[in-house]
């Protein structure tokens, strides 16, 4: 296979990206987010920024080029920026047209999206639409690359519901750092459906991606694979910001970039959150939930409603995740600045969704692990049923339109996984051996897998024919080869 390194060629060791190499140590993979020093960021303390003392960004949404009857057309250059993300300093990130973060793509169930990426880095890359129902030739498949100074034309149909998807790079044994880099964006998908209901929406309606980093002395990204010394949260790219909100209902869209970390998301007053969605769009009912687990890759859409606080109040979001509470506890903060009207609410029931009883009937039941070294080995391996990846490999062959259950299990005694699948959205039935909560009941694309445990999912191979990639979205493992190819005929 291609290995991670020869994939580097010449082309990045051209570039002032740092690269320590897969010997990295793994040591850590046990608790892959738990820092080993008290201060591992490798940043001097004194130059971390002072919690919520930069405001969150709102991430910048994308205008179509050009729109005719059916479709909008996108033109996006990849290229290298700088971002102020640590104070008075700037920082080398990779970007789609220069946003950091990642900028947003509004799209419509049944109108056509048609982005034009043009390659302006110095690697090749694949552009991936996380949780799209998308064909072949546009999926962003790891090995179908584009090289620098060429161009890629992805067609996004859009038929299928409303949901906030996101798009990052996929090229292989390269996604971990890209997306680490800033390779990331918001993909927000809507329909008649979702935008019947009265829920908060236009400047109420804010996307927030969270996720960590790891700076040196110079304000550069340290990338090294299965690094456990990154401990600076981001939020929409602020290092722990804080977001002014008025008195009334908002819609966050969050979502977990981070590419080992998994969040436990929480509000400082113990007001439970209102979860409305997951990773495919509205759940059938909100679902409150103290606590909200996010793995890299998940989203969750929760509505908050700060008219329950007098303006002044300031209100964090706690992640109690694994790491240190010191130096990955806290995410953003809320702060209550005024009143204002709100005309939305949410409503009790959000959508109609199959149960899992009238799911459709599934003819073929798979076995599927996920499981890497856990030895400290310098240069471990990541396994799907005891594999490496293999581009050349198909190693699950399923009908277009058929339905099977999947039992997904995590042979590890330490590292927890998750599984994503490309093309579709599928649903977890249990979780070892027992119904999950409404919380997981909606549609999903990324499931968590911790270790020892088994996930069982329904999941319809609709619309296209074509290689697909499922593999572990903690990108790192993913690079390691834990990544295995299905082909639906
Ligand atoms: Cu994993």
């Amino acid at each position: 296979m291609v290995s991670r390194r020869s994939v580097l060629g010449g082309a990045l060791a051209a570039t002032t990206l740092p690269f320590l190499g897969p010997g990295a140590p793994l040591a850590g993979s046990a608790h892959a987010a738990e820092p080993t020093t008290p201060h591992g960021s490798g940043l001097a303390e004194s130059r971390v920024p002072r919690a919520f003392s930069t405001p969150m960004p709102v991430p910048t949404v994308l205008r179509p080029a050009s729109t005719s009857g059916d479709q909008d057309f996108y033109e996006v250059t990849l290229r290298k920026a700088t971002a102020g993300i640590l104070p008075g300093a700037a920082t080398d990130v990779l970007t789609y047209d220069g946003h950091f973060p990642g900028p947003v793509i509004h799209a419509r169930t049944g109108r056509k999206v048609v982005v034009l990426q043009h390659n302006g880095l110095d690697m090749p890359v694949a552009v991936h639409l996380h949780g799209g129902n998308v064909s072949p030739e546009s999926d962003g498949n790891p090995m179908d690359v584009f090289d620098p100074g060429t161009s890629r034309t992805y067609v996004y149909a859009n038929r299928q519901p409303h949901a906030s998807l996101w798009f990052h790079d996929h090229a292989h044994h390269m996604e971990s750092e890209h997306v680490y880099r800033g390779l990331s964006g918001n993909y927000l998908l809507t329909d008649d459906i979702e935008q019947g209901l009265p829920l908060p929406k236009g400047s109420y309606d804010v996307p927030i991606t969270i996720r960590d980093a790891r700076f040196d002395e110079d304000n550069r990204l340290v990338y090294s694979t299965a690094d456990r010394n990154r401990t600076t949260i981001l939020a929409n790219g602020a290092v722990t910001p804080y977001f002014e909100v008025a008195a009334r209902k908002y819609r966050f869209r969050l979502l977990n970039s981070a590419n080992l970390r998994f969040f436990s998301l929480s509000l400082s007053d113990g007001t439970p959150l209102t979860q409305i969605a997951s990773d495919g769009g509205l759940l059938e009912r909100p679902v409150s939930v103290p606590v909200l687990p996010l793995s890299p890759g998940e989203r969750a859409d929760v509505v908050v409603d700060f008219s329950r606080y007098p303006v002044g109040t300031q209100l964090v979001l706690n992640n109690s995740g694994p790491g240190s509470i010191g130096q990955v506890g806290k995410v953003l903060r809320f702060d209550v600045v005024r009143t204002a009207e709100d005309p939305s609410s949410v409503p009790a029931v959000l959508r109609a969704l199959p149960a899992a009883a009238d799911l459709p009937a599934t003819v073929v039941t798979r076995e599927i692990t996920l499981g890497m070294d856990e030895d400290g080995r310098p240069e471990p391996r990541g396994f799907i049923n005891g594999q490496v990846y293999d581009p050349e490999r198909i190693d699950t062959t399923v009908a277009l339109g058929s339905s099977e259950i999947w039992t997904v299990t995590n042979t590890n005694r330490r590292v927890p996984h998750n599984l994503h699948l490309h093309l579709v959205q599928f649903r977890v039935l249990e979780r070892d051996g027992v119904p999950v909560g409404p919380a997981e009941a909606g549609l999903k694309d990324t499931v968590r897998v911790m270790a020892g445990s088994t996930v069982k999912l329904h999941v319809t191979f609709g619309g296209y024919r074509g290689d697909y990639v499922y593999h572990c979205h903690m990108l790192d493992h993913s690079s390691m080869g834990m990544m295995a190819t299905f082909r639906v005929r």
